[in-house]
């Protein structure tokens, strides 16, 4: 393990300065416990490896649990390691008490209820096992959170010398060695052989994404690739399909022979619901990870290893050319009506452009991860785009940026509504604090500007304070407060020059970007009727 999370209290002290006092752990020290477990959630998502996650007993616990649950959906290894009072000042009375025995319910992979050990060597042998285990547990299978309750008893400190551990393995070896789980052979079991008009979607934690991609390009198989899955590239990418699939003749003439489903399902709602129309095409779903990402009950066939690539397919000739040629139309009207004017879509579509290989855009959820999926252009680079798309919502955000940016491996910007961002203001203390550099760029619109694409934003007496919720904060004092540089750009130059000035800096930096939501939304169906009206015009060559 290389990264812990600590929070300050008195009867986590021990385990505290166990992690602080381990010189191969390097620790990060937060406030709140909501954003320490989101800070471990997004370095443990970043790095794959787990990261372990402190606090003191009762509601303190209790703020980890919103992280606990996404790290469940969303597969990440957590190990969260909760002080308790011991049993004696259990249900008397005692202050900041709270029942910890299985806090986060079903939302871990593992519970434990760890005893009161002293220091002999059986029970020493015993806590290296138990603590190989969480780490092995949190690791194996589809990863995960693990949580170890452990009560503590006065003195929290310790009151004289330990006797001495001869349990540890020579050279600092792990107490115990797994075997690496054996990749599951490609294909495993005889795999379907699919011919005609073959397509394959692709989303978060898809296996081998530039394998796969480079296997499309070859078999010229049409590639629906969320970007979270790092499969939008090369030659068979379709870049726009959530715009394409909204248009019923596009979508009367491309009907598949056989969808091909690699990790989790796109955020995308017309291609979802394009792939809930299909219940009589083949959908094939490779599930390497044991989930199960089927809400329409269309799925075929689950195979438990990566897809099966088997060359020499009969793939219908024409097939990707058409697909490829409506999404050209679609990336041309889409630029013409963007312009070169700031907007949300702009930005989704035009931010990589500014950041050097090798850095991760971390994506908030609501509008800024459905405009990314929207405009996101295939890239050859290896930009990686992260996001909390386990659970979907909008919370710990900025610290899971952060804790993308302690794990290392180069440059972090985050894309982010305001009020994504002011959920979790408190995220941004890890800025001066941890010394942790972020380039956030902050989607202003005053409220949630999804919510303007929902029947709600008709039900006018409560739609502004009540779902939209303006707040009226404003930024530049914010980025004060928390000793952060800030930037307004009023143009996509300043913008794309704040951002590369940024990416330079040691500091995290707020690029703030004013928007409207009313004319966000009017923006975003212009293009979509741009879409549409652009591949019906080229219908009679992009036809199949
Ligand atoms: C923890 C949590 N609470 C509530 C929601 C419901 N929700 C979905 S989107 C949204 C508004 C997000 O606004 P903002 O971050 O400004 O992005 P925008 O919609 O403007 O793109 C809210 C409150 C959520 N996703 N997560």
């Amino acid at each position: 393990m290389q990264h812990a999370c600590t929070a300050p209290g008195s009867r986590c002290t021990p385990i505290v300065l166990s992690l602080v006092r381990e010189s191969r752990i390097r620790c990060w020290s937060h406030i709140d416990e909501r954003c320490a477990g989101f800070f471990a959630l997004g370095a443990a998502k970043a790095s794959g490896t787990p990261v372990a996650v402190t606090c003191t007993s009762g509601t303190a616990a209790a703020n980890l649990a919103p992280a606990v649950i996404e790290a469940r959906h969303a597969r990440v290894p957590l190990i969260v390691l909760t002080a308790d009072r011991p049993p004696e000042l259990r249900e008397v009375g005692a202050g900041q008490t709270i029942d910890q025995l299985k806090l986060y319910g079903e939302a871990v992979k593992w519970f434990f209820e760890v005893d009161l050990p002293d220091a002999t060597a059986e029970r020493l042998r015993f806590i290296r096992t138990l603590a190989c285990r969480a780490y092995l547990t949190a690791l194996g299978g589809p990863a995960g959170p693990v949580h170890l309750n452990f009560p503590l008893r006065d003195p929290l400190v310790l009151d004289g010398e330990l006797p001495e551990d001869r349990t540890a393995r020579a050279n600092d070896h792990p107490y115990i060695i797994r075997e690496p789980p054996a990749d599951p052979p490609p294909g495993a079991g005889p795999g379907p052989h699919p011919s005609g008009r073959l397509l394959i979607v692709a989303g978060a934690d898809a296996p081998q994404p530039r394998e796969l991609a480079a296997y499309a390009a070859k078999n010229g198989i049409p590639l629906l690739a969320d970007p979270l899955s790092g499969a939008r590239r090369n030659a068979a990418a379709v870049t726009h399909y959530d715009l394409m699939l909204r248009d019923a003749d596009f979508i009367a003439q491309r009907r598949p022979d056989f969808i091909f489903r690699v990790g989790d399902l796109p955020t995308s709602k017309p291609l979802r619901a394009w792939l809930a129309s299909l219940p009589d095409v083949p959908q094939i779903a490779s599930d390497p990870y044991g989930t199960w990402h089927d809400p329409d009950a269309v799925v075929a066939m689950r195979l438990r290893g990566r897809l099966p690539q088997p060359e020499g397919l009969d793939v219908e000739p024409g097939w990707l050319d058409s697909w490829r040629a409506a999404d050209e139309s679609a990336a041309a009207a889409i630029d013409r009506q963007l312009g070169e004017e700031l907007s949300e879509p702009l930005i989704a579509r035009r931010l990589v452009e500014w950041v050097p290989p090798g850095t991760t855009l971390f994506v908030a959820s609501s509008m800024p991860i459905r405009d990314v999926e929207s405009f996101l252009p295939a890239r050859e680079d290896d930009l990686r785009v992260l996001a909390n798309r386990g659970a979907n919502w909008i919370d710990g955000t900025v610290s899971s940026a952060f804790g993308v940016a302690a794990a290392g491996g180069g440059p972090v910007v985050l894309l982010i509504g305001d009020v994504a961002l002011a959920h979790d203001i408190g995220g941004l203390l890890a800025a001066r604090r941890l010394g942790l550099a972020l380039t956030i760029v902050l989607l202003n619109n005053d409220g949630g500007g999804i919510f303007h694409f929902l029947p709600v934003a008709g039900e006018k007496d409560a739609f502004e304070d009540h779902v939209a919720t303006p707040h009226g904060l404003q930024f530049r004092q914010m980025a004060e407060l928390y000793g952060c540089g800030y930037e307004r750009p009023e143009n996509l130059e300043t913008l794309g020059a704040a951002v590369e000035r940024s990416l330079q800096s040691e500091v995290t930096t707020i690029i703030e970007v004013r928007t409207d939501r009313e004319q966000n939304l009017a923006l975003h169906r212009r293009v979509a009727q741009a879409v549409t009206d652009e591949i019906s015009a080229n219908r009679g060559s992009t036809q199949t």
